[in-house]
């Protein structure tokens, strides 16, 4: 079976954004793949970070990966920092990537941006820590979405570079097989791309880290939270619904949703909402997101309540992982000419 790896940062809240974007699609490929899924924790605290926040959010992400549909059965479950191999292999990489490679990446430019002179190291860095992530587990294929595909190329491109000067006939020569180090992995690119936006700004991503709370559907929001968002979302004086109009990205955006948590076509949710005011579309989506989000929200809490099952699916899919990636980075140093552990 071919592998694939993905994750979700606990910077906050998983949103509707995560879910439909990623999560939801996880679901469907633990039957045809060998998959793992893990919560980057480390990632999070590349911007500063809340100390009990990290903690809260780590448990929130994994109890919900499980009551979205991620089978413990099927797939690993498991913690970024509880695999150290992901921190050691960060450093092997970061001496072989040119640093230029790193300056030229959008979300550094972006968020640096925004943090001024204090931004961290680990920001510039991060990429790398993504490939681990990635080449650890010799994925053969990466779920991304639009805007982690500069990203992977970068993953593709340092699993190159470490095959080319470590590989070879070196490695063969140590016993490697195939003269490469790191499988380089394929995109898997979602069928309906699912790109949600904010709720407050149809051209902008919905995302945890917007300051306002208003901007995004929180996995865990309660019936009433989503009601009042959604009453408050932007919305246009045009008359009708319609999806695909650049002059209405919040039309396009709301109509998309409730096309995803009903499972309808567009040509169905069309027949259903085209003639509809925005009046009498915003109570149609909210008990539509409602009805979606209940049973996710029913299984979360189940799983959050029993903390020894929550350690326990956590505690088994590290122990899988640290097998798997172990095995990656024992090769990785004897490659590079590190004398083996005894
Ligand atoms: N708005 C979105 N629409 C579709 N997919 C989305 N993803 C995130 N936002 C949307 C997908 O969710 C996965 C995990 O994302 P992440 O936690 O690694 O970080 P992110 O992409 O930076 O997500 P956020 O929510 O915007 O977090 P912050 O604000 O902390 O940066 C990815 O597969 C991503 O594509």
């Amino acid at each position: 079976k071919k592998r694939v790896v993905s994750g979700v940062q606990p910077t906050g809240s998983i949103h509707l954004g995560n879910y439909l974007g990623a999560i939801k699609s996880w679901v469907g490929l633990q039957d045809l793949y060998d998959t793992l899924f893990l919560v980057v924790d480390l990632h999070a605290i590349t911007m500063p970070h809340d100390v009990e926040q990290l903690t809260k959010s780590t448990r929130t992400s994994a109890a919900l990966y499980i009551a979205c549909g991620i089978d413990p059965t099927k797939s690993s479950i498991f913690v970024q920092s509880h695999v150290s191999a992901h921190a050691e292999l960060t450093w092997l990489l970061s001496c072989v990537t040119p640093i230029s490679w790193l300056n030229k990446m959008i979300q550094f430019k972006e968020k640096s941006r925004k943090s001024g002179e204090d931004v961290g190291t680990g920001l510039l860095t991060y990429p790398l820590l993504m490939a681990s992530d990635i080449i650890l587990y010799q994925s053969d294929l990466v779920p991304v979405g639009e805007d982690q595909r500069q990203h992977l190329e970068l993953t593709r491109d340092v699993a190159d570079r470490v095959n080319h000067l470590y590989g070879g006939r070196k490695w063969k020569k140590l016993g490697g097989r195939g003269g490469k180090i790191f499988k380089v992995p394929e995109a898997l690119v979602p069928e309906t791309c699912a790109r949600v936006m904010s709720l407050t700004d149809g051209t902008a991503k919905m995302s945890k880290s917007a300051p306002s709370d208003l901007s995004r559907i929180n996995l865990l929001d309660t019936p009433d939270q989503i009601a009042n968002k959604i009453k408050r979302c932007k919305t246009d004086s045009a008359l009708g619904m319609e999806f695909g109009n650049v002059e209405r990205p919040e039309c396009n955006n709301l109509l998309s949703i409730y096309q995803q948590v009903t499972g309808k076509t567009q040509q169905e949710v069309i027949a259903e909402c085209g003639e509809m005011s925005w009046g009498q579309f915003k109570p149609v989506l909210t008990d539509a997101l409602v009805a979606h989000l209940q049973p996710i929200q029913k299984t979360y809490s189940e799983v959050i309540a029993d903390q020894s099952y929550l350690d326990s699916i956590l505690g088994e899919g590290a122990a899988k992982a640290n097998l798997i990636a172990n095995s990656t980075l024992k090769n990785v140093y004897s490659a590079m000419g590190f004398v083996p552990r005894t």
